[in-house]
């Protein structure tokens, strides 16, 4: 079923103007907006039940805990883990990677052992397993992109040796849009005999998600693109390898005795949350989460897809617009380019001042600019609230920049 524009409602954000303009946002990759019903639940939570979870023993304390709790729960279903037990709540996708960099990867990691990433994964994805390899000796394996601008699978299956330990990729690329083939990379990775992590963070908001089916060993998303607040995210780890990790940050609330010299450590999933964790958002999370159900995670991926396909047909027919990233059925709604002649910052503003909202920037992909053969781009990105509508009015300003650029160059 098609989503129907009537959605745009549920977003108060969206009735603002910017410069006078009606607000185009297309910007929901770098974060997303937030629906009434999240504002509400996360506004509600605080006026009537508000307190810290795990501690106290009067009704504010038992009433929080049971919906940081519940959330925790909803999560597990979201994303088809088969317990919630190993879920752990982190601030983001980037501290979920972090903490299995800490917590798995110092204990697992030695002197030559190899980790093997793709050339198009955000930062987030990168700088946690540089830090690791250079406390751990362990090398660093990039896997290119094919012709097509997919990750090039044969290379992948060339960089596999009996050292790697770890294959970790993007779900979906926040700059190419396109969809990674994870059951396949599962395979390979388990082949191998490695763990597979997948940075689910542009994935969980626009399609449906299985851990299970996916056959990945670990997955992270952040919640703040979901329609959550920002400062909630997960990781999910499959329970046995989960069970085996000592912490990674210590304090209250992940103990189980503590003396002066000395500390035991409590079960999963609680030894992984030090100190009071993020428990309105969490609340908020769950209501994302609940949003999303109802309308649809396929319905979202078919409405994204079906706006890319639409932006790509748009922008080729505006004057100088070079597009990257691959078409077809697993492409999702972000769509990268550059104008030429334009500088990418350049071209966000000029559609800023018309109320269009576009990223510019290297989108935290330095490695893939790169082997794109750019400094920079510009990135338009989609969601439930989107319309072609939005898409027409982009395409028609970024004629309308071209132009007055090339008057004044
Ligand atoms: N990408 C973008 O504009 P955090 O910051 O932890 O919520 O998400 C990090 C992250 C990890 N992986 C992928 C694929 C991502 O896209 C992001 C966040 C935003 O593309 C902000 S840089």
């Amino acid at each position: 079923m098609a989503i129907s524009a009537e959605r745009r409602d549920d977003f108060p954000i969206l009735r603002r103007r910017v410069h006078g303009a009606p607000l185009v946002y297309l910007d929901s990759a770098a974060s997303a907006q937030k629906p009434e019903r999240v504002l509400d639940a996360v506004d509600g939570f605080y006026r009537q039940h508000y307190a810290n979870v795990h501690r106290g023993a009067h009704t504010l304390s038992a009433e929080a805990t049971d919906a940081y709790e519940a959330a925790r729960t909803r999560v597990a279903r979201f994303i088809n883990a088969p317990d919630e037990r190993s879920v752990v709540f982190v601030r983001n996708a980037t501290e979920g990677i972090n903490l299995v960099a800490h917590a798995w990867g110092r204990r697992a990691i030695g002197p030559g052992d190899e980790i093997v990433v793709t050339v198009a994964e955000h930062h987030a994805n990168l700088v946690p397993w540089h830090l690791l390899a250079a406390e751990r000796g362990a090398v660093i394996r990039g896997v290119p992109l094919g012709g097509d601008q997919r990750v090039d699978l044969d290379a992948l299956k060339g960089a596999m040796s009996p050292r790697t330990k770890l294959v970790t990729t993007f779900h979906v690329s926040n700059v190419l849009g396109v969809l990674n083939p994870i059951a396949e990379i599962a395979r390979i990775a388990h082949e191998a005999g490695a763990l597979l992590l997948v940075d689910g963070a542009q994935a969980v908001p626009h399609l449906p998600v299985d851990v299970q089916a996916l056959g990945a060993d670990m997955y992270a998303f952040s919640g703040h693109k979901v329609g959550a607040p920002s400062g909630i995210g997960a990781l999910w780890v499959r329970e046995e390898l989960l069970a085996t990790w000592p912490p990674f940050m210590g304090g209250g609330e992940m103990i189980r005795t503590v003396a002066l010299d000395r500390s035991t450590y409590a079960d999963i999933p609680m030894r992984f949350e030090a100190g009071t964790p993020a428990i309105a958002e969490a609340v908020g999370l769950h209501a994302a989460l609940d949003y999303l159900d109802e309308v649809g995670l396929q319905d979202i991926w078919d409405h994204d897809r079906a706006l890319a396909r639409y932006a790509i047909e748009r922008l080729r027919g505006v004057d100088g617009v070079t597009l990257y990233g691959p078409e077809g059925d697993d492409r999702g709604g972000i769509v990268t380019f550059n104008l030429d002649g334009v500088h990418p910052h350049d071209v966000a503003s000029a559609l800023d001042v018309r109320g269009v909202a576009i990223r510019a920037g290297h989108h935290c992909a330095q490695p893939l600019m790169g082997a794109l053969g750019v400094r920079s781009t510009a990135r338009a990105s989609f969601w439930i609230h989107t319309t072609t509508d939005e898409i027409d009015l982009l395409a028609d300003a970024l004629g309308e920049v071209r132009t007055f650029f090339a008057g004044v160059a």
